[in-house]
């Protein structure tokens, strides 16, 4: 107990907001361990330019300019966070699995840090994998407050190409304003059931997708009017890391005329699929290799709109090759993300067989009229009863979604696997945020293993503002 009691204090200390200053000495550096360099990540304004405007964003950049961060499974992540915005902010780090209270959630992990200020992080990096970072605070994520964070490990071939797609969905219209305008949105009287099971003497109704209307789809901060083009070797495998950095959007990843093999999803790797077209929800990440013809040609990746034909992506271009401007609606719509693809996810690395030591009954809940989301009824607020566990379960959640909307819902601070849909078990993917379907059940298990308060939400922006959020406590 004392070096989880002594862990959580260096976790705080390590937490607390600081005045400006540069870095003093790790305090936490293993006998022997060699201290390792403490990377910058400055939260600042910056331009891009989409649809010909420039439109002013939020970011993290290191000072020389990268965004987001590059490391490796084995070393400490000891990170200060500068705010160099003029407004408080938090960043969390999602599916790391940190000390709670470095997880970066105001109110929950501990305060925003306030304009001007820093705040350290220091906690060993156990596994690698495709993550990210984004604000926690507000909506900031909207304005584009999120970069990649990268622990590479054993599964890239030493030397080995890889490519990080960040997706996200962009408005000029600001976030509060396009909040606002949800809240006043009245929905048709057949499309408020919450129950969509029940409506219609038990058929499903359409799901409802898409409720904002984006100026924009960005890959790597760019349209398809002007995309990145990644310079790859002919004949030579790529690892390509694909994170959904959207606040409400989700996607079919398309590969067009190249096949790859999804190795890991949210991270963690799975039994490899081979495609050339995957789902991708809102916080999720695709680790797809693929590997580029011989010869010289052009290679759009794409990632279509679920249930419409807007799309954005990059172009890989491999030797000298022409490039030839990608239209950004596809030839045909992408269908509604299903629950197909999850069913046949499955984990290289199961959770252990073991029973359920507690189950949580979870019901996903709303009414878009009015813009009401929320879980088992109730949208969050700081008097709602943190979910009970304790250090050494297994936990179950049973979701089941009532709306009629999809949910991305994501657990910090744990890695679940996906065991149930719909009365099937199966061994499914261990991953960090899954997609509940309208009207479907979807079990998640984990093992209470990092004591804490620790958030548990749907990835959606706007639901996630509007209360569809809880917690989970252990400490
Ligand atoms: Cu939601």
């Amino acid at each position: 107990m004392l070096s989880r009691r002594s862990a959580l204090l260096a976790a705080f200390s390590a937490c607390v907001t600081l005045p400006r200053r540069s870095w003093a000495q790790p305090t936490s550096a293993a006998v022997g361990e060699q201290p390792e360099t403490v990377t910058i990540l400055r939260v600042k304004r910056r331009n891009i330019e989409v649809n010909g405007k420039t439109a002013s964003v939020l970011g993290i950049r290191q000072p020389d300019g990268a965004q987001g961060l590059v490391t490796e499974v084995g070393k400490q992540f000891r990170v200060r966070v500068d705010n160099e915005l003029d407004a408080p902010t938090l960043i969390h780090w999602h599916g790391l699995m940190p000390p709670w209270r470095q997880d970066g959630v105001p109110g929950i992990s501990g305060p925003p840090i306030s304009p001007g200020a820093s705040a350290e992080y220091d906690f060993p990096l156990r596994f690698g994998g495709t993550f990210w970072m984004h604000s926690h605070e507000g909506l900031q994520e909207q304005s584009l407050l999120a970069a990649p964070l990268i622990i590479r490990d054993g599964r890239n071939a030493p030397g080995q190409e890889e490519v990080t797609i960040m997706l996200a969905d962009f408005s000029f219209t600001p976030a509060a304003q396009i909040y606002a305008e949800l809240q006043k949105k009245r929905a048709p009287l057949s499309s408020r059931s919450a129950e969509p099971g029940m409506a219609n003497g038990g058929a499903v109704q359409s799901p409802d997708l898409n409720d904002v209307r984006y100026d924009a789809f960005l890959a790597n901060d760019r349209t398809l009017a002007d995309p990145e083009t990644i310079r790859v070797e002919p004949g030579e495998p790529i690892l390509l890391r694909v994170i959904n950095s959207s606040c409400m959007s989700a996607y079919h990843f398309d590969l067009g005329v190249l096949t790859g093999e999804l190795i890991a999803v949210d991270g963690f790797s799975v039994r490899p699929i081979a495609g050339q077209r995957f789902p991708i929800a809102v916080a999720q990440r695709l680790d797809i290799l693929i590997k580029v013809p011989r010869g010289p040609a052009a290679f759009p990746v794409l990632a279509i709109l679920e249930g419409e034909r807007r799309q954005t992506g990059v172009i890989l271009v491999a030797g000298r090759a022409p490039v030839t401007r990608i239209p950004e609606i596809a030839p045909t719509p992408s269908p509604a993300l299903t629950l197909d693809f999850e069913r046949r996810l499955r984990a290289t690395k199961p959770l252990a067989k073991r029973r359920p030591d507690r189950i949580h009954q979870i019901d996903l809940t709303g009414d878009m009229n009015g813009y009401v989301w929320s879980i088992n009824g109730v949208a969050w607020n700081k008097d709602v009863p943190p979910l009970p566990v304790a250090e050494g379960e297994r936990v179950e959640f049973v979701l089941k979604n009532k709306t009629l909307m999809s949910h991305p819902m994501h657990l910090h601070g744990h890695q679940f696997q996906v065991v149930e849909i719909d009365g099937k078990r199966f061994p499914g993917a261990v991953r960090d945020t899954v997609l509940v379907t309208p009207g479907r059940r979807v079990v998640i298990a984990f093992d209470a293993n990092n004591p804490g308060w620790w958030a548990f939400h749907c990835h959606l922006a706007y639901h996630q503002e509007a209360g569809m959020f809880t917690t989970v406590r252990y400490i």
